[in-house]
């Protein structure tokens, strides 16, 4: 439901309402683009998001984290001689200062500063810009980078432990709510034949070998604004999801997105592929802007984080498309089904490019001679 008069009337926007409209392509949050008359004449722009009840069970604490994030961010761009207005998310308080508010039904609602002049993109068009993608998201991490982690809520805990995701896969196919998972057993079975390598991340995190980092953990493109004017990578956005993690999966994450040259949802698999030269250019990119940040550990399992992610997102495609899809939002029948389909068609031609990626990755890396790229599959 559109935010109404009351609701938009209790943040500190400036200006005459104009009107409010749905905005942009998110699976999670209600996201509206609110205008505004200015006393001058011209408009302005404002995000204003529903979030997501059922996904973040705790606004209040998912709000402190993004007004730490913010904060963060903000100090270190107007350090760095950077934009803070457009290099980073910024919320609109309340006219009473609080970060967020509830409305009558129950749901938390904030807002933001419109980043004007730079748009998200649904798959990359132009491939410069996905070097771009991979550089703000390095530039992402080494600038959260010295937040301290107990500083923040885990807002979805266990988000992409993927041997936890696949125990809950494993309930939806048992639980099979909606009878679905007969027409599936093809990709119920793809996974099943993966499942002895989805520890590999958290088993090297828990013993030590992998670093704990602030990570975004939803980077896909589409959470990437990228400068008109100048096709920089200009803000990552979409910060729910900031919370101690390992830098592998919003490497991962990007890639399985990003690096597939058609949709997330297409229907037409043979468009569907790992695209190297868009997996070589996110890779500079992101060791450009964080490559010293890196341990050797982390840079070996690159390629490695890219396959996990996708066949993690692609899991809980199927996993939602078996429980009737309850989680992501869906705008057609079998939608969750499409997007998983698309996932494991990555996975598949990511272990086909498994050994070029690696090159890559070696290529663009400086590693200390002893360190061996063997984090194979
Ligand atoms: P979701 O969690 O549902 O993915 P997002 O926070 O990613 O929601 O927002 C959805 C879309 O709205 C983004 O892809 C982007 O195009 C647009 N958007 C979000 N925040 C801003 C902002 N501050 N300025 C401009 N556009 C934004
Ligand atoms: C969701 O919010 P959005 O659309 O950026 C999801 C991600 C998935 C992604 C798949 C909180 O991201 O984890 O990778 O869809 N976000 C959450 O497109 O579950
Ligand atoms: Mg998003």
């Amino acid at each position: 439901m559109k935010p109404d008069r009351s609701l938009i009337a209790r943040f500190a926007f400036e200006g005459e309402l104009l009107d409010a409209q749905p905005y942009g392509q998110g699976h999670i949050n209600g996201t509206y683009a609110v205008r505004f008359r200015q006393a001058g004449g011209g408009v302005r722009r404002y995000i204003l998001q529903r979030i997501n009840r059922r996904v973040f069970r705790q606004p209040e604490r998912l709000m402190h984290n993004i007004a730490l994030v913010t904060g963060h961010l903000r100090r270190k761009i107007i350090a760095a001689g950077g934009d803070p207005e457009r290099e980073t998310l910024n919320l609109v308080p309340t006219v009473e200062g609080e970060i967020f508010c509830r409305d009558a039904g129950g749901d938390y609602w904030r807002a933001y500063l419109f980043i004007e002049g730079a748009h998200t993109y649904q798959v990359v068009e132009r491939p410069e810009h996905f070097f771009e993608a991979g550089r703000a998201v390095g530039e992402f991490q080494r600038r959260i980078g010295d937040l301290p982690a107990a500083q923040l809520y885990e807002t979805i805990p266990d988000f992409h432990h993927t041997p936890k995701r696949f125990a809950d896969f494993v309930r939806s196919v048992e639980r099979d709510a909606v009878n679905r998972a007969q027409a599936v057993r093809d990709e119920i079975e793809f996974v099943e034949r993966r499942a002895d390598r989805l520890g590999v991340l958290v088993d090297l995190l828990e013993r030590g070998e992998l670093p704990q980092r602030i990570t975004h953990n939803d980077t896909k493109f589409n959470n990437v604004m990228i400068d008109d004017a100048t096709g920089r990578g200009l803000c990552l956005i979409d910060l729910d999801t900031v919370m101690p993690g390992l830098s592998l999966y919003d490497f991962g994450d990007a890639i399985r997105y990003g690096a597939n040259p058609a949709a997330e949802d297409e229907r037409d698999l043979s468009l569907v592929d790992l695209d190297l030269d868009l997996y070589a250019r996110f890779t500079r990119g992101y060791l450009q802007a964080a490559g010293d940040l890196l341990t050797p550990d982390e840079i070996a399992h690159l390629p490695f984080a890219a396959w996990l992610m996708t066949l993690e997102c692609g899991l809980r495609f199927l996993a939602d498309y078996l429980d009737g899809d309850v989680y992501f939002e869906t705008h057609r029948p079998g939608h969750n089904l499409d997007r998983c389909r698309t996932q494991f068609k990555m996975v598949q031609a990511m272990e086909e490019k498994f050994e070029q990626m690696s090159r890559i990755v070696e290529e663009n890396a400086e590693l200390p001679t002893s360190t061996s790229l063997a984090a194979g599959l």
